[in-house]
């Protein structure tokens, strides 16, 4: 695996109070519209440091990524090796310096402008949420959240969440950094695991209405193919099993 960082942030920027931090994999399509998306609407207010993780990609993604960099300050982990959402996310977060972070799909299914209805409501939990009221995914994908996630609640007695999986989360860098360290066993379904040890770990988790989009490119998912649906839900299953009898529940 080759590894490389890209940092314009520093010497342009130094320093932010917000991260927005984006796992990205094969996003040549969208990577630079959410990017400046996000740009475009936090810059204005205060400075924002923007950390993209990227791993694997087969496309164009990570040229895309590099001339961003050229005329947008951004930090940026590039890695010739998938590694997974989660293992995204983890790699990413070791890059943030902000003392929040925003944790956002680059997909362009999320508004940045909700980014503010989250920052709004920091001081009152520690991890806010963004609940898809209206998910726009397809139906198979629906049914299976809202299957695996009843599993979840009802297994770890979890609060009455609307949305557990919304990729869509601000928190404090020091939260993030020290929930998604001891997530091992669910990469499909990251958000899972991470509610799970977070609400474990005495962690409140609040949750906003958010609007959500389709995929800006249109293409399939990255991660829930269809055809990949049986074993990913198998994985799952497992991967409940796992942090059960870890978490001896
Ligand atoms: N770093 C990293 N990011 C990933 C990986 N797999 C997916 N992603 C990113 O994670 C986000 C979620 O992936 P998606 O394919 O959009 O998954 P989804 O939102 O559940 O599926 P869609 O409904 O098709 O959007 C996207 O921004 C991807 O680019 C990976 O292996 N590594
Ligand atoms: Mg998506």
């Amino acid at each position: 695996m080759i590894e490389r960082f890209l940092d314009t942030f520093t010497s342009k920027v130094g320093e932010a109070e917000i991260a927005v931090l984006m796992p990205i994999h094969n996003e040549a399509e969208t990577i630079e519209e959410s990017v400046m998306e996000f740009y475009n609407v936090i810059n204005p207010k205060m400075p924002v440091e923007l950390v993209l993780s990227e791993d694997g990609s087969t496309d164009n993604t990570e040229n895309v990524i590099e001339r961003l960099s050229g005329k947008t300050p951004l930090k940026a982990v590039l890695s010739t090796s998938r590694k997974g959402y989660a293992g995204g996310i983890k790699d990413g977060l070791k890059r943030v310096k902000a003392k929040y972070v925003l944790i956002t799909d680059s997909d362009g299914q999320h508004d940045p402008r909700d980014f503010w209805k989250l920052w709004n409501l920091r001081m009152k939990y520690d991890i806010v949420s963004g609940w898809r009221k209206e998910r726009a995914d397809a139906l198979y994908r629906k049914v299976m959240s809202k299957f695996f996630q009843l599993r979840i609640k009802s297994t770890f007695n979890l609060p009455n969440l609307m949305d557990i999986t919304a990729p869509f989360k601000l928190m404090k860098t020091e939260v993030a950094t020290e929930i998604a360290e001891k997530c091992k066993y669910m990469s499909e379904s990251f958000w899972n695991e991470f509610s799970v040890r977070a609400h474990i770990g005495g962690f409140s988790i609040g949750e906003t209405p958010v609007a959500h989009r389709s995929r800006a490119d249109k293409s399939a998912t990255r991660v829930y193919k269809p055809w990949k649906i049986p074993e990913i839900a198998l994985k799952q299953l497992m991967a409940l099993s796992k942090l059960k009898l870890e978490l001896k529940m």
